[in-house]
């Protein structure tokens, strides 16, 4: 790795960390070669990016103390906000650096993603990203199959959920990590494309692999709850936002 980057990947890894965000660099140019133009992020191929992941201990770590201190906007998803301010203030931090930040809930004007998140996962090295593709024996005919990232250390069990631009920082000599394929065998492969597919409300695909750690009780009932009503679960629980925020609209199927 070039001492600069280095550099510049711990200035922005240690304060995710600690708020259970993980962050993987990659160059532009790995994650535009596997998709075709109309994806493609617009920046040189050697400009310097990270995608940004929530694992479990983010609910607590960095949600709830969010809660605590700041008022939620109604018009936007709470755990959108406290990623969002988050990831400002490590812009804030980072002063003297230009840094792009895309959600993963961002639509083009086309209403295409802004990014891929599960090819950005995959071409970094934060999570193998299993598709149709990846299995040989195919039962599944004319079906649209989607496919799904499992992380090695948390299964299914965390989130993409943004990406950090550097359009100034030119990393030629970057080294590419290929992500772990942990999910090895035919069968396996189509176990989780059909819990993935046809019952991800069981939340079954995540566990897969065994996950040193998963989403707790309280916060799978938190994405459980319908969007709309999560603010009501919120107020209810934690007597929180008390000055008569109502409810939010939701994002399309909004588990993370
Ligand atoms: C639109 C969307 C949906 C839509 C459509 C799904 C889809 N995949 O198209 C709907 C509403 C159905 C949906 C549902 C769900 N979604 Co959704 N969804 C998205 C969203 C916003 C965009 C996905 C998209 O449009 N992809 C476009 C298609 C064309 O991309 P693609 O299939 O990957 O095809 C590309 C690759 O194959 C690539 N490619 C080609 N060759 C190669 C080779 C390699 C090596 C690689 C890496 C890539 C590659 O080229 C293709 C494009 O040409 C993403 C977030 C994001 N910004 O990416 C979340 C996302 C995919 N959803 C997610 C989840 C969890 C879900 C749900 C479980 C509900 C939920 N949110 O809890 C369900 C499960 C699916 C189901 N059973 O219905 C997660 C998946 C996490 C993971 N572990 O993979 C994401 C990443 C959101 C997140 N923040 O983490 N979703």
């Amino acid at each position: 790795m070039e001492p600069r980057v280095g550099l510049l990947e711990e200035r922005i890894r240690a304060p995710l960390d600690r708020l259970g965000l993980e962050s993987y660099s990659f160059k532009v140019g790995w994650y535009n070669a596997v998709l075709p133009p109309a994806f493609h992020l617009p920046y040189s191929e050697n400009t310097l990016a990270f995608v940004v992941v929530s694992v479990p201990a983010m609910f607590d770590k960095a949600f709830k103390p969010f809660l605590k201190k700041h008022m939620l906007k109604k018009i936007h998803d709470p755990i959108d906000q406290c990623i969002s301010h988050h990831l400002l203030l490590v812009r804030e931090s980072l002063a003297d650096y230009q840094v792009d930040i895309m959600y993963d809930y961002e639509m083009l004007p086309n209403r295409k993603p802004k990014f891929l998140a599960q090819t950005a996962a995959h071409i970094s090295g934060a999570a193998y990203y299993y598709q149709r593709k990846d299995v040989e024996q195919d039962p599944w005919g004319e079906k649209k199959i989607f496919g799904v990232c499992i992380h090695p250390r948390y299964g299914g069990w965390f989130a993409i959920r943004a990406l950090l631009v550097f359009p100034d920082v030119e990393v030629p000599f970057l080294l590419q990590n290929a992500p772990i394929d942990c999910v090895r065998t035919e069968k396996e492969r189509i176990e989780l494309l059909e819990k993935f597919n046809f019952h991800w409300q069981d939340w079954s695909y995540r566990d897969i692999i065994e996950a040193k750690e998963k989403y707790s009780e309280e916060q799978k009932t938190y994405f459980a709850t319908p969007p709309a009503e999560r603010l009501k679960l919120l107020n209810l629980s934690r007597g929180l936002q008390r000055n008569g925020v109502a409810v939010f609209p939701a994002k399309e199927e909004c588990i993370a």
